[in-house]
């Protein structure tokens, strides 16, 4: 570990925020891919009617706070490539739909103010940068015509604007705590992979190191990292890496997708969520416990019926 960690360690507990255009969907945040959406077509249909009449940051950071929740991490840009800040390097971003206003800058300041350490979630993979290239996970895999212009994408840009865009989320927010990157493609299926060379991890790394010397970097960049990030499991005792227990934090979904999912029928309950929650403290990890926002910027109600009950069980622990 480079940066200090005690502040990570102490918190045990953080609230996962995954809020996009795929929201609006209500049916999971690989929507895109799974459903072989053009950019275009997912632009027209989703990105047009970004409208969150409800969202009221506040309350989430109350919820969270409620929850005994003491940081958090929000996807600034999920897969789709659609950025909720006024970044200057796209005009797919939350200003130019119709909320017509940076969604982010108000979370990190409603979370901040109530002490609530903000860490900030950046997808490697981008389905609408026009000079990123197909992979395996490509929403237009399977589209000849859309593969064979690969040879015209330039990816250099693009690993330029993921460092602009890091660059940007580590200057314009004031102190980010933490940074969750994700994640490395397989070669799979004719397709070439995605790992640390062409992310160019090492350099990422750096940079984000002299913007914010004292950040939390997860694994999935490939170049090591301070926390171990196992995904929708829990490890049988404390991580070791080398021989040797490492800082690690299990990441959970409510109900099965990381987006929201209006008709997903596998939500945990609250005796099931303590009981993770204690399982993973007692083996020296952190629970990074997601919340998938609807389109409308509203925590469902059988999340905040579940970030109640951990409340509850919280406060009559002390
Ligand atoms: C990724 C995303 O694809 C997903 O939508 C969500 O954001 C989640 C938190 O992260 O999914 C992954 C990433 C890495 C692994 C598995 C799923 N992994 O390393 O096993």
């Amino acid at each position: 570990t480079i940066g200090d960690s005690s502040w990570f360690t102490q918190s045990r507990f953080g609230m996962f925020i995954h809020w996009g255009l795929y929201s609006l969907g209500a049916r999971h945040e690989w929507l895109q891919s799974r459903e072989f959406l053009s950019a275009e077509a997912y632009r027209d249909k989703y990105f047009r009617r970004f409208d969150p009449d409800l969202y009221d940051p506040e309350l989430w950071a109350d919820l969270a706070l409620e929850a005994g929740m003491k940081y958090f991490v929000v996807t600034t840009k999920h897969h789709e490539g659609f950025c909720l800040w006024d970044s200057k390097y796209t005009v797919y971003k939350a200003p130019n739909t119709p909320a017509g206003r940076d969604v982010l800058k108000p979370m990190v300041e409603a979370f901040r103010s109530r002490g609530i350490h903000p860490g900030l979630y950046y997808s490697l993979l981008d389905w609408h940068h026009p000079d990123y290239t197909v992979d395996v996970k490509h929403p237009l895999r399977y589209d000849k015509t859309f593969v064979g212009k690969d040879s015209e994408r330039r990816f250099d840009r693009y690993v330029e604007y993921m460092f602009n865009q890091t660059r940007e989320l580590l200057t314009e927010f004031g102190k980010i705590d933490l940074m969750f990157f994700d994640f490395s493609i397989p070669s799979l299926e004719g397709f070439p992979g995605k790992g640390k060379d062409e992310w160019r991890s090492e350099a990422l790394v750096k940079l984000i190191r002299e913007l914010q010397p004292n950040i939390l970097l997860n694994d999935r960049l490939q170049v090591g990292g301070d926390i171990t990030t196992p995904e929708q499991y829990q490890p049988r005792k404390w991580i070791e890496v080398d021989g040797r227990r490492v800082v690690w934090e299990a990441c959970h979904t409510f109900s099965g997708s990381w987006g929201y999912y209006r008709d997903e029928e596998t939500w945990k309950s609250v005796d099931q969520l303590v009981k993770m929650l204690i399982d993973t403290v007692a083996k020296g990890g952190n629970l990074l416990l997601n919340v998938g926002p609807t389109g409308r910027g509203e925590f469902d109600e059988r999340a905040v019926d579940r970030l109640k009950g951990i409340g509850a069980w919280m406060r009559r622990h002390n």
